[in-house]
């Protein structure tokens, strides 16, 4: 990756600087009125957003690989064209090739309000077409401001329909997993772990005492992520999505994570924008769609 040519055509002065980052993977480093963030070209990955003056945003693992052919454990992963394993061949890559690719830079720019945007983009290749046979393209827009937003933008470029789930798999920042409670899901029917009969939810707020993969269905209202020891509430919203997931691995199966410390699971809670289950998308020949989240510090 040229550095130079990079910051040449899309660098912003201090705004936006590409720069070498773990593992000597590039990343694009954002510094605004509003915030500080790091975004990774290789799997369009945020790995970064710290409103000024407040605390990290997002839980990276301390123990993450940072490696082509590898997924960055923590930040926002972004899963493509499908989420969890491949339904037919689970020998293919979990959560999809997206967040194993490098991405290109399209776009730089700041908006009016002084926020800053930068756009990836991804289409099929040789090795895209030998996981997934379909033409396609792929922008990923990630706005750094008072919230942080991203979006993916899929474009069938083939002459043939294509179906795909996807999911922005955002990993938040907690003090403890014991301090913090989520709201936003209250009579909101869920898939637990990988069971098929859906369990409506029945109480107002969701605490987690031990693993749990939830996959609400038919849900699109926001979530607030309450941290009683960090003192603050994040905001989660969306759009473009039916399916939110909330996932926490707890002890156990965090044992069996070569990249998460013993104790990481106590740091973060999983809350995911999704494509799946009976929302999975379907676009014909030069159609296009959008999902986004984002997050945002509530100001009390
Ligand atoms: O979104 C939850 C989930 O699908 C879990 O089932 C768990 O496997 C997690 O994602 C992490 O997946 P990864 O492939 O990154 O280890």
């Amino acid at each position: 990756m040229n550095l130079t040519a990079l910051n040449q055509k899309f660098g912003i002065g201090e705004q936006i600087i590409f720069s070498t980052g773990e593992g000597g993977l590039p990343v694009a480093i954002i510094r605004n009125q509003y915030a500080t963030a790091i975004i990774s070209l290789y799997g369009a990955h945020v790995l970064s957003y710290i409103p000024s003056g407040e605390k990290e945003l997002l839980w990276m693992s301390t123990k993450s690989l940072f490696k082509e052919g590898k997924a960055i454990r923590g930040g926002i992963p972004l899963c493509f064209p499908w989420f969890g394993k491949h339904l037919t061949d689970p020998s293919l890559p979990q959560h999809g090739f997206a967040r194993l690719s490098m991405w290109e830079v399209a776009e730089t720019a700041t908006m009016g309000n002084g926020a800053s945007q930068i756009s990836l983009q991804l289409h099929q290749s040789a090795d895209t077409k030998a996981l997934w046979p379909y033409a396609f393209s792929a922008i990923v827009t990630v706005t750094v401001g008072e919230t942080l937003e991203l979006k993916l933008k899929v474009l069938n470029t083939d002459e043939e329909d294509f179906t795909y789930s996807d999911a922005l798999h955002t990993y938040l920042n907690i003090s403890n997993i014991n301090n913090t409670s989520i709201e936003g899901f209250y009579k909101t029917p869920y898939y637990d772990g990988f069971g098929d009969t859906p369990t409506v939810q029945q109480d107002k707020v969701l605490t987690i005492a031990k693993e749990e993969n939830r996959r609400y269905v038919e849900h699109s209202a926001d979530c607030i992520v309450t941290d009683n020891g960090y003192n603050r509430k994040i905001r989660v919203s969306k759009t473009g999505s039916k399916v939110t997931v909330v996932w926490n691995p707890w002890i156990e199966t965090t044992k069996t994570m070569g990249d998460m410390a013993a104790d990481g699971y106590q740091t973060f809670v999983c809350v995911e924008a999704a494509n799946s289950y009976d929302d999975v998308v379907t676009l014909k020949p030069f159609e296009e769609f959008t999902i986004t989240t984002t997050i945002a510090l509530e100001q009390s």
